[in-house]
C-alpha cells in the first residue's frame, strides 16, 4: 500500500483539524493509500513544537521553503492566512506536490487563476476546504437532483451567520483589514455557503450586493460602507441576490454580528418536485419535502442519514457526524484522488476561483451598487 507524506503548513485551528482528519481518514474507509503525518511548519517555533507532538506529527520546522521540496512529502496541506495561499501553493506545484488549501483560495481570483493554471500544467491534484459541502445531507441532496428527484432548481437561499464579531475584537489582527489578508464575513464564512449553492445548483452567472462594517461600540450599528473601502476594512456582514446559469435565483447572508448563532450554515432549496432544507447545527437530519404527496401528507419529512446517503458512516443512523468525521471525507476524497484519479464531487482550484470570482462580484457590486457578471466557470 502506497503511504503518503503531508506537510502541513500552519498549525493553529484549521492545523488541528486536518491532523484530526488525517488520523482517521485512512482507518476508516479503504483509500489505497495510508497517510504519514510527516511535518508540521509553523513560523512559532513553540506552536510548531507543540502542535507537532499534540497532533502526532513525526517531525516539526518553522520554514516551509525547507520543506515542501522533500522527497518524502507527497501533499503540502495550507493552513495559512489567504494571503499566503498563492505563494506556498506555487512553490508547492512546481516541486511536484499535491496541494490542499485551505478557503478561500485566496482573496483575489486573479491569483486564484495563476494557481489553477499552475496546478494544471503541473498536472497535480489540487482540493480546497470547502468542507461542508461533504456533509451527507447536503451529498444526498446532489444525489436527489441528479437523478432528477427534486425535479429542476428553482430557488436557494443560504445563510452562514457566526456571534464572533462580538468577541473578536482586536483592530490589530490581521483579520481585522483586506491589506493584511482578512476576507470578511462574506469570503471567509459567506464563500462556504457560495461553495454549497454551486455544488447543488451550478454556476451563479451575476450578483447584485451590499456589505457592511460594524463601528465599535455595542450600540453602533453599520459604518458608511465608504469608510469600510476606504479604511480598508473587511467587511462583517453582507447580504446578495443572483442568478444561476440555469436561471435558478439565490439568496444569500453572511454575518460574523449574529448573537447567538455560533456557526449556522443554513440553506432551503426549491425545486419543481420538492423542497431541502440544510442546517449545519442539525448535520445529520436531511428535511425534504415532495410536491407529489397525497394531501393528507404534504410537509417536510426528516431522514437521520447513515450509510444509505453519500459518504455516510454508521449504518445505525443518530451515531452523529460531527466536524473532524466531515473534515475526513474531504480528505477521503481528496487520497482517492491522487491514488485512484477519482475527481468526483471534489472542490478542486478550478471550483474555488468561480467562487472566488463570485466573491470578488460581490465585493465590486457592493462598492458600485450595480449588478456584476460573473464569467462562466471551466466546469461549465
Ligand atoms: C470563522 O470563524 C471560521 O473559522 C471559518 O474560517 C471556517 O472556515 C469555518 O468553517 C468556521 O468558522
Amino acid at each position: 500500500v502506497r503511504e503518503l507524506g503531508v506537510a502541513i503548513i500552519g498549525g493553529g485551528f484549521m492545523g488541528q483539524a486536518h491532523s484530526l482528519a488525517y488520523a482517521v481518514a485512512p482507518i476508516s474507509a479503504e483509500l489505497g493509500a495510508t497517510v504519514r503525518r510527516a511535518v508540521l511548519v509553523d513560523n512559532d517555533p513553540a506552536v510548531a513544537e507543540s502542535a507537532a507532538a499534540r497532533l502526532g506529527w513525526d517531525e516539526w520546522a518553522t520554514d516551509w521553503r525547507e520543506v515542501i521540496g522533500r522527497d518524502d512529502i507527497d501533499i503540502v496541506d495550507i493552513c495559512t492566512p489567504p494571503q499566503l495561499h498563492e505563494e506556498i501553493a506555487l512553490a508547492a506545484i512546481a516541486a511536484g506536490k499535491h496541494v490542499f488549501c485551505e478557503k478561500p483560495i485566496t482573496n483575489l481570483s486573479a491569483e486564484a487563476r495563476v494557481m489553477v493554471d499552475a496546478a494544471r500544467e503541473a498536472g497535480v491534484v489540487t482540493q480546497v476546504g470547502f468542507n461542508y459541502r461533504h456533509t451527507p445531507a447536503v451529498a444526498f441532496a446532489r444525489r436527489l437532483l441528479d437523478e432528477g428527484r427534486l425535479g429542476v432548481p428553482l430557488q436557494f437561499r443560504g445563510t452562514y451567520l457566526q456571534e464572533t464579531g462580538f468577541y473578536n475584537t482586536d483592530p490589530n489582527r490581521w483579520r481585522a483589514r483586506k491589506s493584511t489578508g482578512g476576507s470578511g464575513a462574506s469570503g471567509d464564512i459567506g464563500s462556504h455557503v457560495v461553495d454549497v449553492s454551486e455544488y447543488l445548483l451550478g454556476d451563479i452567472v451575476r450578483v447584485s450586493a451590499l456589505l457592511r462594517s460594524k463601528a465599535a461600540g455595542a450600540d453602533s450599528g453599520w459604518r458608511d460602507d465608504g469608510e469600510r473601502v476606504g479604511e480598508d476594512l473587511i467587511d462583517d456582514g453582507g447580504a446578495w441576490i443572483c442568478e444561476f446559469a440555469s436561471g435558478a435565483i439565490g439568496t444569500f447572508a453572511a454575518s460574523s454580528y449574529a448573537s447567538g448563532r455560533k456557526n449556522r450554515l443554513f440553506f432551503e432549496l426549491d425545486a419543481s418536485r420538492g423542497a431541502v432544507e440544510f442546517d449545519w447545527n442539525s448535520r445529520e437530519e436531511f428535511r425534504v419535502s415532495y410536491v407529489d404527496e397525497d394531501s393528507d401528507h404534504r410537509g417536510f419529512r426528516t431522514v437521520h442519514t447513515n450509510t444509505e446517503h453519500p459518504d455516510g458512516w454508521w449504518r445505525l443512523a443518530g451515531l452523529g457526524m460531527g466536524y473532524v468525521e466531515v473534515s475526513a471525507i474531504q480528505f477521503q476524497k481528496f487520497v482517492r484522488a491522487i491514488v485512484q484519479g477519482d475527481d468526483a464531487m471534489r472542490p478542486t482550484f478550478v471550483h474555488a476561483l468561480h467562487v472566488q470570482q463570485v466573491m470578488d462580484a460581490v465585493a465590486e457590486s457592493a462598492r458600485t451598487g450595480s449588478w456584476v457578471d460573473v464569467p462562466r466557470s471551466e466546469q461549465a
